[in-house]
């Protein structure tokens, strides 16, 4: 079979760099595709520390200095994997280029800039995605399937949680996620962004918010994490935390559903623990990230006396993506969302059409993100088409 080489270019390295690295690594293994993902080069600062990387991610070769891989003629996709702020920079510059542009969420620190990376991708003609990941769970797709075939007719309710702990600890430094200019926003940008994306995904547009927001701790000593999440500083130099611990908030979708949202980090016990419910006319589900093959179904036309929340595993073959891998029972895991989205990606590229979830997608998610920041301050609803 003939391949379509597209060549890839990373820029950062740590967590989501290692996830994006071993998707483009294991696509052609399992999806029998025509295209062929080239790990091109990375780029970071650190000399040596991004020469490990690529070494260790198998990646070609790499740059000290982005703006290096984005000239190279050698490189169709430029991968953004860093922190928040550097978002728009990037993306712009590879725009204008005319590279395809793939980069993880929130699509920008700021909704300004997010309207300018949108922009900047429909003037260069440049395919485009954002790395929201959960919704290429076989579970997630599944739903939307059943949703879309009108197995659980009108949409009630969007029930979300999206509860981590990793910060719970005083002593966990002030990295680059607690700082507003870096990040733009905590627990709710970071996480409850995956929860928006979700429900817009499986629900629909978002017509107003109201939210509360609170920064549990307000200090904390200076020092950085591994990629890992996990980390502990004992210096003594406190900085100000400038973003939510955690951020609630209620919906009106579009479509007249009602969604109820939590995002939070000092929900202990909770590793990754993202979930949602939808309650429709005529059924229900549930999922859950940490067990992510799963997915319980209710449907209210089931005979009486057998009614009640049933345990499917998506891993049949009949389940989106599922097919790509193993008999029926065994299942797959996170990295697999990651691949079945550059699978996505990389066939826009090859075959013209704008794959989901897009830049548009990161916009309107970061039109969310905006009004309930801004309710958390005004304490009052704040309606979405205003941002
Ligand atoms: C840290 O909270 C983090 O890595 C997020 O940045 C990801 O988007 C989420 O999927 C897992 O947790």
């Amino acid at each position: 079979m003939k391949q379509k080489e597209i060549r890839i270019g990373m820029i950062g390295y740590q967590f989501m760099g290692k996830a994006h690295s071993h998707a483009y690594r294991d696509l052609p293994f399992f999806f029998n595709t025509k295209i062929k993902p080239v790990q091109k080069a990375i780029a970071g600062r650190n000399e040596s520390a991004v020469k490990e990387a690529a070494e260790k991610m198998g990646w070609e070769s790499y740059e000290t200095d982005w703006r290096r891989l984005v000239e190279r003629d050698d490189i169709d996709v430029i991968d953004i994997v860093t922190p928040n702020h550097t978002h728009a920079e990037i993306a712009i510059a590879a725009a204008e280029a005319g590279k395809h542009i793939i980069t993880e969420k929130p699509l920008a620190l700021t909704l300004e800039e997010a309207h300018q990376m949108y922009e900047a991708v429909q003037k260069n003609g440049v395919t485009h995605m954002i790395c929201h990941n959960y919704r290429f769970a076989p579970a997630v797709q599944f739903t939307k399937k059943l949703i879309e075939a009108g197995r659980l007719g009108r949409i009630y309710h969007f029930r979300a949680n999206y509860l981590q702990d990793f910060i719970m600890d005083p002593q966990f430094p002030l990295v680059w996620r607690l700082k507003k200019e870096v990040s733009g926003t905590g627990a709710l940008g970071d996480i409850g962004a995956h929860s928006i994306d979700l429900a817009r995904f499986l629900v629909g547009e978002f017509k107003e918010v109201v939210s509360i927001m609170e920064t549990f701790i307000k200090e904390r000593p200076m020092g950085e994490m591994s990629s890992g999440l996990q980390a502990k500083s004992n210096n003594s130099t406190l900085g100000e935390v400038t973003v939510d611990d955690a951020a609630l908030f209620l919906a009106k979708f579009e479509n007249g559903a009602l969604g109820t949202f939590e995002a939070t980090r000092f929900a202990g016990g909770n590793r990754n623990k993202n979930k949602f419910e939808i309650n429709g006319e005529k059924g229900s589900v549930r999922w859950d990230m940490e067990n992510m093959n799963n997915l319980e179904v209710y449907f209210a036309n089931d005979e009486p006396g057998l009614q009640g929340f049933r345990l499917i595993n998506c891993t049949e073959e009949i389940h989106p993506y599922a097919g790509a891998y193993w008999p029926s029972g065994h299942i797959i895991g996170y990295e697999h969302t990651f691949i079945h989205l550059v699978h996505e990606f990389l066939n826009g590229i090859a075959n013209n059409y704008q794959p989901e979830p897009n830049f548009k997608d990161g916009l309107k998610n970061q039109q969310v993100l905006k009004a309930v920041e801004e309710s958390a301050e005004l304490k009052q609803w704040v309606n979405i088409a205003e941002q």
